[in-house]
C-alpha cells in the first residue's frame, strides 16, 4: 500500500506501521475537539498472531495487530497515559462509535442500525486482529467499536467503564453498550477487554 504524507509519500507493506498510529479527530458534544485513535491498542510487541507480553511500553494502535486484553482499567489508564494519551471517555467513544456528538441519534452499532453480526467480529469465535473486517468501520472512520474486544473508557474510577461489546456479544455490541451493563468491574481483566486511546486535540 501507500500512504500520502505531506510532504511524501511512502509504499510498501512496512509504510503504515513506520507512521503515528492513525486517529480521527472529532467535534465534542462541548465544541472541544478531541481525537480517537482508529484501532483498538495492541502492545509494542504485538503481531498478526500473538498479542504480545510486553505490558510496559507504550500501546500501538495499527490495523493487523492482535489487540492487547487481560488488562485493567487502571492499567489501559496507564498504558494510554504511556504514550501522551488517555482513555476515550464516555461520550468520545459513543459519538466517534454513532457518528453523532450528540446523547440520542447516529448509528445503533458502528456499523449502522441494522444488526448483523456478521459485519462486525460479534457472534461468538474469538478474537480477531484489529481492522480485519473493512465493513467494522463507523461512519466517522473507526474500526472495531462494535465487537471484537470491549473498551475501557472513561479517566476517573467513577465513569470507567468498558464499551461495545467483544466478539461474544451477540447483542451488546451496540455503540451505548456499557452503560446498563458493566462487563466486568475496573479492578478485573478479562480476555475480552483491551482498550482504545484518545486525546484533546490541538497539541
Ligand atoms: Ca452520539
Ligand atoms: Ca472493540
Amino acid at each position: 500500500m501507500c500512504v500520502l504524507l505531506p510532504f511524501a509519500f511512502a509504499c510498501g507493506d512496512d509504510a503504515l506501521q513506520n507512521l503515528p498510529d492513525p486517529e480521527i479527530c472529532l467535534t465534542a458534544r462541548d465544541r472541544s475537539q478531541f481525537c480517537i485513535e482508529v484501532y483498538e491498542s495492541a502492545r509494542a510487541d504485538a503481531t498478526e498472531t500473538s498479542a504480545g507480553v510486553d505490558d510496559v511500553s507504550p500501546p500501538v494502535a495499527k490495523p493487523n495487530l492482535l489487540p492487547w486484553t487481560q488488562v485493567t482499567w487502571d492499567g489501559a489508564r496507564n498504558a494510554c497515559v504511556a504514550k501522551g494519551k488517555r482513555l476515550c471517555e464516555r461520550e468520545e467513544w459513543m459519538d466517534a462509535c454513532d457518528g453523532v456528538a450528540a446523547e440520542e441519534g447516529g448509528t445503533k452499532y458502528a456499523y449502522g442500525d441494522e444488526r448483523d453480526t456478521s459485519i462486525c467480529n460479534a457472534d461468538g469465535g474469538g478474537v480477531e486482529r484489529t481492522g480485519q473486517r473493512v465493513g467494522c468501520k463507523s461512519t466517522p472512520g473507526t474500526f472495531d467499536q462494535s465487537g471484537n474486544v470491549w473498551e475501557w473508557t472513561g479517566n476517573s474510577a467513577g465513569t470507567a467503564a468498558p464499551r461495545g461489546g467483544s466478539y461474544a456479544s451477540t447483542v451488546l455490541h451496540e455503540c451505548k453498550s456499557g452503560d446498563a451493563n458493566l462487563f466486568i468491574p475496573v479492578t478485573q481483566k478479562s480476555v475480552e477487554v483491551g482498550f482504545r486511546c484518545c486525546r484533546d486535540a490541538g497539541r
